[in-house]
């Protein structure tokens, strides 16, 4: 078959149609949302009745895969690693329910932060629930890993986590593809207890969690991802884990390295190989994209022994992702880097698109808090965050999805009033819902700005599960209907927008103030396409 140029994350994507998935679940973030909308747009997909859903969080896609997988059938779910933290209850718990259709849980690593909070490194958690990890070096890996981690996790009833990082998911290489399988025919788990997890039971599917790890080591000692490469020069032995073996070769266009080379991109770490490695080589040098994980295994807690170089010797940055000079630079290779960026390119700080709805939410809110003392608003995670750049300046936190409502809670809470929370219309379905309630449950003096702009925008304009249920959902849990209040943010009705957020900021108890207007970017595509199939 002729190969197919695909991004890791379509790689994986058609990896899965090809293996015979029945259902993909996921909540948008960079860089796993193309995962989910390749499957989407897929024709093929749809022809096979492939389910393809956004969920309204991490955690509800991970349920929802994880119910797939008790019928039977193939699941997958797709997250940034921050999701990641989202789904970890159900994460943790799954390897102790295990699976019953394959089961593939993939995160998408962002070291360097391109688009993310933090860097925070997958494979620890995979680590922690126990769970076998695949970890590819390149576009084709991913897809014939979405096949081999079906069988893997059909074989051992586990789920799989499949970690890639950005560069993989976001750069392109032609990918051969193998024949089509049928999806499962469904079957209930042949023992109806198994997802059940009361104490008595879950102490028994634990002890068998642990059984299957030697199993799991010995699938990772015989996988055909995992590679010893033997070279005469045995002064330094390399372990290139996932894309660091990629980096690895780039630096050998002729493909000989000169020192023994263990590519590892399945875990649990086969240990003979490693043990063989160490054992042969002088020193060894740890390659890996995120957390130094390997080569904290191999140092142990006292250090002693073959010397072990990487992130936490100096021999490699601590933070940020590796990348082929880098890794020179560990060998002791020439500095490849291209040719500095000319002068005439400026970097351009990122901020609203002209015309935004949040523009005018922002000077809005700006001149409502204008007799205020800063440091009030309590903000969270979307194209909003920008709002903390110049020219608004209007935000004094973003931790994580849901934590505007909260922080501004427990900040009046401690006397800070007004506290004002500001969150977009998916972040607030993500997990805003539930700190409104405490809100709401404590009377604490708040005004949440619940700003709709009809979609997801960040990640690209996916449907946000908000649309045109936040009003509802707000009386739902409690809030006064007087105290939620509509407004246009358009510069026209400002000096209306400022009065009505006085008078809420005013209010001695929970207040929703909704600005409602579409983003500029998901109407200019809906108008475009609406014109194209006139
Ligand atoms: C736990 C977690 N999941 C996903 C993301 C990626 N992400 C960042 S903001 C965002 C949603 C933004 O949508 P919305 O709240 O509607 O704000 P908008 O961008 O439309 O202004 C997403 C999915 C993340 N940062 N953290
Ligand atoms: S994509 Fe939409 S929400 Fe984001 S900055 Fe642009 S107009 Fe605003």
């Amino acid at each position: 078959m002729q190969k197919q140029l695909l991004m890791g994350d379509e790689a994986i994507a058609q990896g899965a149609i090809d293996a015979g998935l029945s259902g993909i679940y996921a909540y948008p973030g960079t860089p796993s949302t193309e995962i989910n909308e390749f499957v989407h747009a897929s024709k093929e997909a749809k022809e096979k009745g492939i389910k393809s859903s956004w969920a309204a969080n991490e955690k509800t896609a991970y349920e929802s895969a994880l119910g797939m997988s008790y019928a039977g059938k193939r699941a997958m779910v797709c997250m940034k690693h921050v999701g990641l933290n989202v789904a970890a209850d159900p994460f943790v718990n799954s390897a102790i329910t295990g699976a019953n259709g394959g089961f593939i849980v993939v995160s998408a690593d962002d070291p360097s932060m391109h688009s993310s909070q933090n860097e925070q490194d997958s494979r620890f958690f995979g680590k922690f629930a126990l769970m076998p990890i695949l970890e590819p070096t390149n576009q084709q890996e991913a897809y014939d890993m979405v096949h081999y981690g079906y069988d893997l996790s059909e074989k051992y009833n586990i789920p799989v986590l499949l970690r890639i990082t950005t560069r993989l998911a976001h750069s392109r290489a032609g990918v051969a593809r193998k024949a089509s399988k049928p999806q499962n025919e469904g079957s209930l788990p042949k023992n109806l207890r198994q997802f059940v997890l009361l104490p008595a039971i879950a102490r028994k599917q634990y002890k068998d969690l642990l059984q299957k790890q030697s199993g799991f080591e010995a699938e990772s000692e015989k996988s055909e991802f995992n590679k010893y490469f033997d070279a005469a020069d045995k002064s330094l032995g390399i372990i290139a884990c996932g894309i660091g073996y990629n980096y690895l070769m780039e630096n050998y266009p002729d493909r000989k390295v000169p020192h023994p080379v263990l590519k590892i991109s399945q875990y649990p770490l086969p240990k003979k190989q490693i043990e063989k490695i160490t054992s042969e080589c002088k020193e060894i040098l740890v390659l890996e994209d995120g957390y130094p994980m390997v080569e904290e295994m191999l140092k142990g807690f006292l250090g002693k022994g073959i010397k072990i170089k990487g992130r936490l010797d100096g021999t490699l940055p601590r933070d940020g992702e590796l990348n082929p000079n880098i890794v020179a630079a560990s060998l002791g290779k020439p500095n490849t880097k291209g040719q500095d960026v000319p002068s005439i390119i400026v970097g351009r700080p990122p901020s609203l698109c002209v015309g935004c709805s949040h523009s005018d939410s922002f000077l809005a809110l700006n001149d409502s808090l204008a007799k205020y003392t800063k440091g009030r608003v309590f903000s969270d995670i979307g194209c909003y965050t920008l709002s903390a750049l110049p020219p608004y300046e209007s935000i004094n936190s973003c931790v994580d999805m849901g934590a505007s409502i909260t922080m501004a809670k427990g900040a009046a809470d401690a006397g800070i009033i007004p506290a004002v929370g500001v969150i977009g219309d998916s972040t607030f379905t993500h997990s805003g819902m539930t700190g409104l309630l405490d809100c709401v449950i404590s009377k604490s003096p708040v005004t949440i700005f619940i700003l709709d702009n009809s979609t997801t925008a960040m990640t690209g304009g996916q449907p946000s599960a908000a649309l045109g249920r936040i009003i509802d959902i707000c009386k739902g849990i409690g809030v006064e209907e007087n105290h939620i209040r509509v407004i246009k943010p358009l510069k026209k009705f400002h000096e209306e927008n400022v009065n009505i957020i006085k008078e809420e900021l005013e209010y001695n108890g929970v207040s929703v103030v909704i600005p409602q207007r579409e983003c500029i970017q998901t109407l200019n595509k809906r108008m475009r396409e609406k014109f194209k199939n006139k």
